[in-house]
């Protein structure tokens, strides 16, 4: 099996996309450079952020963001994982690669085990953003993509279209906790990095990367609502405390159900097993490998920290977790949806 970060030695597995590709490279697109001069700014963790159609979008990807709005072709049978940053991607990637390749590669020979879930799924946002987007055109069907823009921001080559797609969300408060550490081990180093209490603040006004969180969990929300079967919608504590169940189901939805026989040999709990935290964290490739993001390197290891649900206790005081639920409460019933108890599956439920 090929290693991580090489492309010298041999195939590169099934969807399996290193940033070594560079042959397949063009240049970053510049032209949409004025019309982005011209939108609200803010910073964030030192990063511009502007807001484009009702949505904080990292400058460095909003490039990217509208290349794909402009380019994209998606194809029918291609598969979108989408998610708001630090919901539970990385999982997810492995829980989908992993089931979808149980039948091409024995467990104990995934490539999940020499490579990291975001290499095996990749980001259109952040190779549009590098002008990378005909990494993501050889990809060959059947496609498995992800992305963190907003349902709304979609090309209509996506939204109206018959690719599926899978949501994950997770609870607010565990999710600006995740992305302030992501933040701080990524950007180590650098000077005057926000306080916690700074980045809580900005992330209850809406400033957030692909924020308003909750405007991000809603639209999807609603489009699973109008259309289950394109979008499957997860929630990341539910898929804590009951990771079988909702292995079967992701399964099922990808078109690739567990026969019965996989049922009776345990095959659902090998590959929930190869995609827990406990097992990809301790890897080579996730504890020494490294990846890109748009503004450098960062080592693999930035993707798995605790992977637990109420570590907010640890960062936050009541008030703060009171206000933010109540921000994210109002947001939901305002469009329709009630927030009826965070860690329970039917936290999101009609109003009326
Ligand atoms: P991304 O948006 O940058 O891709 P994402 O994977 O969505 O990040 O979120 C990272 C969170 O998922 C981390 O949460 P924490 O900071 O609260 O710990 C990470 O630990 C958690 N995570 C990563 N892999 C797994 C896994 N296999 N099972 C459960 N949680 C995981």
């Amino acid at each position: 099996m090929a290693t991580p970060n090489s492309n010298d030695d041999g195939p590169i597995p099934f969807q399996i996309t290193l940033e070594t590709n560079s042959n397949l490279s063009q240049s970053a697109p510049q032209k949409y450079d004025d019309f982005m001069a011209s939108l609200p700014l803010t910073t964030l963790d030192h990063r511009r952020i502007r807001l484009y159609q009702g949505f904080w979008i990292p400058e460095d990807y909003l490039r990217g963001v509208l290349t794909i709005q402009e380019h994209f072709t998606s194809r029918p049978n291609d598969l979108f994982v989408a998610s708001y940053p630090k919901s539970g991607t990385t999982w997810l990637k492995a829980l989908i690669f992993a089931t979808m390749t149980r039948k091409k590669y024995p467990l104990d020979q995934n490539p999940l085990l020499v490579y990291n879930p975001h290499q095996c799924i990749v980001y259109i946002d952040k190779h549009c953003s590098l002008g990378r987007s005909r990494i993501v055109e050889a990809i060959p069907s059947p496609r498995v993509l992800s992305t963190h823009i907003p349902y709304s921001i979609l090309p209509d080559s996506i939204t109206g279209s018959d690719c599926r797609m899978i949501y994950v969300w997770r609870d607010p408060k565990d999710v600006i906790v995740s992305l302030w550490h992501f933040a701080q081990k990524v950007y180590e180093g650098t000077p005057n990095l926000p306080s916690f209490s700074e980045s809580f603040e900005l992330f209850c006004e809406g400033k957030s990367y692909f924020g308003p969180i909750w405007n991000h969990i809603i639209e999807y929300w609603q489009e699973s609502k109008r259309k289950p079967e394109k979008v499957l919608f997860l929630k990341y504590e539910d898929m804590l405390e009951e990771p079988i169940k909702y292995a079967r189901i992701l399964a099922k939805f990808i078109g690739c159900p567990y026969s019965e026989a996989e049922e009776k040999q345990g095959v659902i709990e090998q590959v929930v097993g190869l995609c827990s935290f406990e097992k990809l964290k301790d890897l080579e490739v996730n504890k020494r490998g490294s990846g890109t993001i748009l503004d450098g390197n960062f080592s693999f290891a930035a993707f798995f920290r605790k992977g637990m649900v109420g570590d907010w206790r640890n960062h936050m005081t009541s008030e703060m977790a009171q206000r933010l639920d109540g921000i994210v409460a109002e947001k939901f019933k305002e469009a329709g949806l009630e927030m009826i108890n965070m860690k329970s599956e039917t936290t999101l439920g009609c109003s009326d």
